[in-house]
């Protein structure tokens, strides 16, 4: 089991999925002491708790993967092009084991507390076990998108039938066999569930508030003669991956999706929409995301595939998103989803004209009447990016709490340390590259820098990183000024924290690409961490 707590351990890692067991195996590498502390009963993060139906990844499984061991790459066999979630927790399982990172991870422990004792350099967490842990440093690898948002209805409490939050899906089986289910939510976590609780349940409503664009995976299983030759040249894939603007291997365009015309368009996005990736029309022209006329052709495109699915016009046009530009909030990737709303035990509810007034006893209310129900699914998403560092009462150097802090917003040095907050470092948190890309390389670019950063301070004596004020704002200025140049920062979505009341509006990612952030986190270390103030106890 995890060490006892009585002495100091070198570093306390903040959550055992994807990104916290890679940080405890390097850390181990290191020949430092490092306990991770996880609030599940399990490992696996994000792929511990959403296992809903239907929840998949929506990365093709040989991109979504470690890349740190060759070894690891050629001995594991994905069986889908898009792994299903209990594939992927299948794979954290199978990666936890073969390097043996479980003994070193402590379950049913939730970080409650930590505060920074800067006369010793070091920081304090207090857990929800009682369990308390010295620490020199702190790394936060709570997940991008792990505290669930509740959508408020009032009356949630009196319904008599079954609740579940996709992201809190129960591990026992649930059964819709025979029953009314409602979800409500049509994000990417609702987009995945509604074709497969249709396939089994007696009716099936959903309420949408915003539709989504959602394009088709055409998922398939991975025959192994693809998988062979695809790893043949896996470790030049990787090298690729990780140079990449976005973590995933693709020819970047080079035009203005308004200096072609249409019919040569209308090709490229129909290539783009029969190749089944969740960026293949953002990657056809260089402006998508930054020309408004440039999107609606890509828009456009995609509500008349909506048309051309949907048999009843009505519901087709309800399905059709125009209240904000393509990819602005996070497009889906869905397996029949649109052709599920032509089965006749299905129904959408469209909230913007029939508002949910409240959830009673057998159903749930709307302005035009009561809907009976025996489920409901909650598939409305996440407090994203700060919700789960901000969970914890982060109290720094001088006493102030991050959650004071960040009260305009995060503020955070190349999105890995906050000015006040020493030794304590973020991965795929606000302001770094995270969920623009695919996480799985962001994840290793961060733990490798914070790995790096941690050796060097041993070698040189330091004990103690701190971010300086004017680096972290120039940071935070950086951030927004390139998200400035593309149409994200005016749309209300879980980018902009516009989806969770009183959170601030602030663009949470770092939109200039993971192949740039690269080089600007490598150039502070290489010139010795400017930026930062490193300092040792005497
Ligand atoms: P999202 O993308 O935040 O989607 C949440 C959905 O729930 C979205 O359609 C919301 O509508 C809707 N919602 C939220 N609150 C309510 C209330 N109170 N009433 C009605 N509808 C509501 O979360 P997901 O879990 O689907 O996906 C999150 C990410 O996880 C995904 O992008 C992948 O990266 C993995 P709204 O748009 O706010 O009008």
């Amino acid at each position: 089991g995890p060490p006892a707590a009585a002495d100091p351990v070198d570093a306390v890692v903040v959550g055992a999925g994807l990104s916290g067991l890679y940080q405890l195996h390097r850390l181990r590498r290191l020949g430092l002491s490092a306990l991770v502390l996880e609030a599940g009963d399990d490992i696996g993060g994000t792929w511990y708790w959403n296992r809903y139906p239907g929840a998949r990844c929506d990365i093709e499984s040989l991109s979504y993967s470690y890349s740190f061991s060759p070894e690891l790459d050629q001995e594991w066999e994905w069986s889908e092009r898009y792994a299903s979630q209990p594939e992927i927790l299948r794979y954290i399982h199978h990666v936890a084991d073969r390097f043996g990172l479980r003994g070193d991870v402590a379950l049913r422990t939730r970080v409650t507390r930590a505060g920074y004792d800067r006369d010793r350099h070091l920081w304090q967490l207090s857990t929800d076990t009682g369990r308390t842990v010295t620490a020199r440093f702190v790394i936060l690898a709570t997940g991008c998108m792990s505290v669930p948002k509740d959508p408020g209805i009032p009356g949630a409490g009196s319904f008599t039938g079954a609740i579940h939050h996709t992201a809190r899906w129960p591990r026992e089986h649930v059964s819709f066999a025979g029953k009314r289910v409602a979800v409500i939510g049509t994000g990417c976590s609702g987009v995945q569930a509604v074709p497969v609780i249709a396939d089994e349940a007696a009716s099936l409503t959903v309420f949408q508030r915003t539709p989504a664009y959602v394009l088709p995976a055409h998922n398939r299983p991975l025959e192994p003669a693809e998988t062979a030759r695809f790893k043949a040249r896996y470790p030049e894939f990787r090298r690729a991956q990780r140079l990449s603007r976005g973590g995933t291997v693709f020819e970047p365009p080079t035009r203005s999706a308004l200096e072609a015309d249409e019919t040569e368009r209308t090709a490229a996005y129909e290539a783009a929409w029969g190749a089944g990736f969740l960026n293949g029309l953002l990657r056809t022209y260089t402006d998508i995301l930054t020309d408004e006329k440039a999107n609606e052709t890509v828009a456009e495109f995609v509500r008349a595939k909506i048309r051309s699915i949907v048999t009843d016009p009505a519901t087709a046009e309800l399905l059709s998103p125009r209240t904000y530009p393509f990819a602005t909030k996070r497009p889906c990737l869905g397996t029949g989803y649109y052709a599920t709303y032509n089965r006749p035990h299905v129904t959408l509810v469209d909230l913007r004209t029939t508002p949910i007034e409240s959830i009673t006893p057998r159903g749930i209310r709307t302005s035009a009447g009561e809907h009976s129900l025996d489920m409901i699914v909650f598939a409305t998403g996440f407090d994203a990016l700060t919700g789960s560092q901000l969970a914890i009462d982060i109290v720094g150097k001088d006493g102030v709490t991050l959650r004071d802090r960040w009260a305009q917003g995060p503020r955070r040095h190349l999105g890995l340390v906050s000015a006040g907050f020493p030794n304590l470092f973020s991965v795929l948190g606000p302001l770094s590259p995270s969920v623009l890309t695919n996480i799985a390389v962001s994840l290793e670019q961060q733990v490798e820098w914070i790995t790096d950063c941690i050796a060097h301070l041993r070698r040189n004596g330091v004990t103690e990183i701190d971010a300086t004020p004017d680096a972290e704002a120039g940071w935070g200025e950086h951030v927004a000024e390139v998200a400035a140049r593309t149409l994200y920062p005016a749309v209300d979505s879980w980018y902009t924290g516009a989806n969770v009341p009183g959170k601030p509006r602030v663009f949470l990612a770092y939109a200039g690409g993971l192949d740039r952030y690269r080089e600007e986190c490598d150039a502070v270390a290489r010139n010795g961490y400017t930026g930062f103030t490193l300092s040792s106890l005497s």
